[in-house]
């Protein structure tokens, strides 16, 4: 965690890590510094349709990891940088639960600006995200019992790919769905012994199929 820390200080900035050791996933960028944790921007959807959706539920289907669950604030601006409060448009949703939702029948030019939005995160979530982060890895099918990601099946499959020493894992569905989301109940999820769904614990009898992220402080 030394480590950690000097780095933070040096810079302010989590993607300037590199290890040879493991695979930082490139896609997570986050900045801040010890206190506050603040993600990157997001712009997923654009005026077109009914309106410019910026959905919290959305963006972490979409981004697995960059977004913490429970973020603490929401920023939003116009792609081009002016500020969502000074546009004087009107809003469905703007708070860090539900995140952004902007309906183009409500406005009185008949049209949304596009928006993008960040989040602040508790400063663990920043912590967590600095740390190494695997590939994916996939080692079982929810064919049969169920989709079992153990820590010692995956060091078996997977050698020299998971971190030395993991202090957290992450499952997402193949289809890149965080676990947490999928609404299935799990037998174990943590770091000693790994990832397993049974099927004939979830409501549908069948489980997605998982893959897990090792994560492990850069050393
Ligand atoms: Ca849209
Ligand atoms: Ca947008
Ligand atoms: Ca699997």
């Amino acid at each position: 965690i030394s480590t950690l820390m000097k780095v933070l200080n040096a810079s302010g900035l989590f993607s300037s890590f590199s290890s040879e050791d493991c695979q930082i996933d490139s896609h997570v960028h986050l900045s801040g510094t010890l206190h506050q944790c603040r993600t990157r921007w997001f712009d997923h959807d654009d005026p077109s349709g009914h309106g410019d959706y910026e959905v919290l539920g959305d963006l972490l289907s979409i981004y697995p990891g960059e977004i913490c669950p429970r973020p603490m604030a929401i920023e939003v601006q116009t792609v081009s940088g002016e500020p969502a409060s000074i546009t004087s448009q009107t809003f469905l949703n703007y708070d860090a639960t539900h995140g952004f939702a902007c309906v183009n029948a409500d406005q009185v030019s008949g049209s949304c600006e596009d928006y993008r939005v960040r989040f602040t995160c508790p400063k663990e979530f920043c912590e967590v995200s600095a740390q190494c982060r695997t590939q994916r890895l996939n080692s079982d099918s929810p064919s049969e019992e169920g989709d079992v990601e153990s820590i010692p099946q995956l060091l078996k499959t997977f050698p020299g790919q998971i971190c030395g020493n993991p202090v957290s894992i992450e499952a997402v569905t193949t289809s890149g769905i965080s676990a947490e989301l999928t609404g299935e109940t799990f037998l174990s999820y943590d770091v000693t012994f790994g990832f397993a769904c049974i099927n004939e614990h979830q409501r549908r009898e069948q489980c997605e199929d998982y893959q897990v992220y090792c994560l492990d402080y850069i050393s």
